[in-house]
């Protein structure tokens, strides 16, 4: 019998809206108690030492005076008497929690005064410039709250590194009478935010960013442990590697190569390692220390392969950071030179001879005939496999970044791994079976639904923003100390922009931009990882943290190196 369905039912089986949003929706993030409060203000943070490099004094006079601050309660402070009007953008990769970070200076903008009003600018910072923006509301805010993605307003990686670019964002903020602008994003983001907060305090407007990547490389020891959107990220890719290792032990016939993101630093792989408990992990900052050939990290993989061959496991997973060839020395030097003849060589071409616009051909022999490239990089170029020379060529970001996403260095390292495991089988040393499958984990991590620990980060962090506004503050990046241990003990502080500067040749120049935090081989998490893999190598020992959980025991999950990385040293 046909089972007739009538529109209305119809319409109930595919509304966009499902439980499971509708569920997120209803969750209401917790504000740490100095936040939580009717009113709070800062005051000096005494202990820390943060310097500001002279050359950050140059560029940038007035926000390098800034000192650290905390956050506190404050039952004295009035309610503001005028309204404020303040600006948000999103800004690079989106990372889950982002819209908490939006309904965190809307509420506390309308806990400073009912009229507030928060303008979004769209599409990232271009939009500041572009003047494309729409006022947050309050559905806007509802419909948002706890959801993945950044496409309440969308985001981009437009830099502002021209007076001219300048120079708009100055029009746009005065046009729309803006005393405070909020910048969400990573590094790059952040060190915009630093440049608008110089620029911008002449006609009254303060500029605080957010620390937002997935890739986990904004930190500040002490006082800034992670990024939002990280514990998220990895999650999911966690969920995918422990779904992969449970088909690899039932079917005994894969190795699984799976690249996951994280640009250069290898954060990632290292919190996904700890959730599932891979037979081989690439820690890129190590691989670097112990000053690896490309040819050395093949050989690190195929030894826990034909070792797991004479126990008869031809099976295993293989997390590896897609930025691991950023710390292979012989490429990384490829890179750089290869990024700075680039860069050169577009400053004085026409946008249509462009260096992308080339043959793959007359690439090579433009890089070929400049002078910084010598015969040895010739010969380790030529040396490599063609599609990992393609993938050096590739264009760089609008930041100068080397993109580490449009590498395939799993297929890489796959395909050098079985060419060396056939040398080493004419040997007779490896009697198994290698058979392969590659995977990239990446933009579906960055769109994950947020962990509940996001959730709750991400929405203080708006919080602290709009009070280091009230108090005055510019040219502060918010923060929250203690994230390791429960809401109720976060500390909010604002940490100064310019002490995080340093000097980065970026797109052949060196240039002031924030410091990206590596994997620290001195840390207590990678001192456990390390003593943990040899086991991890030889036997089974999957570990399963299942989805993201948002009830039951494990709601209340925190990343697992930002709890080992409390440990005392
Ligand atoms: P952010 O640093 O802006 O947070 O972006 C992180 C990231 O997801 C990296 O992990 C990845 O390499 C890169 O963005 C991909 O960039 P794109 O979105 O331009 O492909």
């Amino acid at each position: 019998m046909a089972n007739d369905r009538s529109p209305a039912q119809l319409h109930e089986l595919l509304r966009t809206e499902t439980p499971f949003t509708a569920e997120r929706c209803s969750y209401q993030p917790r504000l740490c108690p100095a936040l939580a409060v009717e009113s709070s203000s800062t005051r000096p943070l005494p202990g820390f030492d943060l310097e500001v490099l002279k050359v950050a004094k140059e560029h940038l006079p007035f926000v390098s005076q800034n000192t650290l601050l905390q956050i506190v309660p404050d039952g004295d402070r009035p309610q503001d008497l005028h309204p404020r009007r303040v600006g948000i953008v999103l800004s690079g990769g989106p990372a889950p929690g982002g819209h908490n970070v939006i309904a965190g200076v809307f509420e506390a903008l309308r806990k400073l005064h009912p009229d507030s009003k928060l303008i979004g600018f769209l599409g990232g910072p271009s939009g500041i410039m572009m003047k494309r923006y729409t006022e947050v509301t309050l559905p806007m805010v509802k419909e948002h709250l706890n959801s993945s993605g950044f496409h309440m307003l969308g985001t981009g990686r437009e830099k502002i590194d021209t007076p001219e670019k300048m120079a708009s964002c100055r029009e746009t903020c005065q046009v729309l009478s803006l005393s405070g602008l909020v910048v969400v994003g990573g590094d790059d983001s952040n060190t915009n935010a630093a440049f608008l907060a110089e620029n911008l305090r002449h006609v009254g407007v303060q500029v605080i960013g957010i620390p937002k990547t997935i890739d986990g490389d904004l930190q500040v020891p002490g006082l800034l442990p992670i990024p939002f959107g990280f514990h998220s990220a990895c999650l999911a890719y966690a969920t995918e590697i422990a779904n992969l290792n449970a088909d690899c032990k039932s079917d005994l016939k894969y190795w699984h190569f799976n690249r996951l993101m994280g640009r250069s630093a290898s954060h990632i792989v290292m919190e996904v390692s700890f959730q599932t408990h891979p037979n081989v992990v690439l820690i890129g900052e190590e691989i670097e220390e112990k000053e690896f050939t490309i040819h050395n990290v093949v050989r690190l993989i195929a030894d826990v392969v034909v070792e797991r061959a004479r126990q008869g496991k031809n099976y295993g997973t293989i997390l590896i950071p897609e930025g691991i060839l950023e710390f292979i020395h012989e490429i990384n030097a490829l890179i750089i030179k290869i990024s700075y003849i680039i860069a050169a060589y577009n400053r004085e071409a026409a946008p249509e001879e462009s260096f992308h616009k080339l043959s793959f051909e007359d690439q090579v022999q433009l890089i070929d005939n400049s002078d910084i490239w010598r015969d040895y990089d010739s010969r380790v170029f030529l040396g490599l496999p063609a599609i990992l020379q393609r993938g050096l060529l590739l264009p760089r970001d609008s930041h100068g970044n080397f993109q580490y996403a449009q590498v395939n260095t799993d297929r890489i390292l796959l395909e050098m791994v079985a060419t060396y495991l056939r040398k080493q089988r004419a040997k007779g040393i490896y009697k198994g079976v290698f058979r392969t499958q590659n995977h990239y984990f990446g933009y579906e991590g960055r769109g994950t639904f947020p962990t509940r620990f996001d959730c709750d980060y991400a929405y203080n962090l708006g919080f602290a923003a709009v009070s280091l506004l009230a108090s005055g503050a510019t040219g502060y990046m918010a923060a929250i100390r203690n994230l390791h241990q429960p809401v109720s003990a976060w500390q909010p502080v604002g940490i100064p922009l310019a002490a995080l500067m340093h000097l980065e040749e970026r797109q052949g120049r060196l240039q002031l931009v924030i410091q990206k935090q590596r994997v620290d081989l001195d840390s207590p998490a990678f001192k456990i990882l390390a003593q943990e893999r040899a086991r991890w190598a030889a036997g089974d020992c999957y570990r399963f943290p299942g989805p993201i959980q948002f009830h039951g025991a494990g709601a209340d999950n925190k990343p697992i190196t930002l709890q080992l990385n409390s440990y005392e040293r």
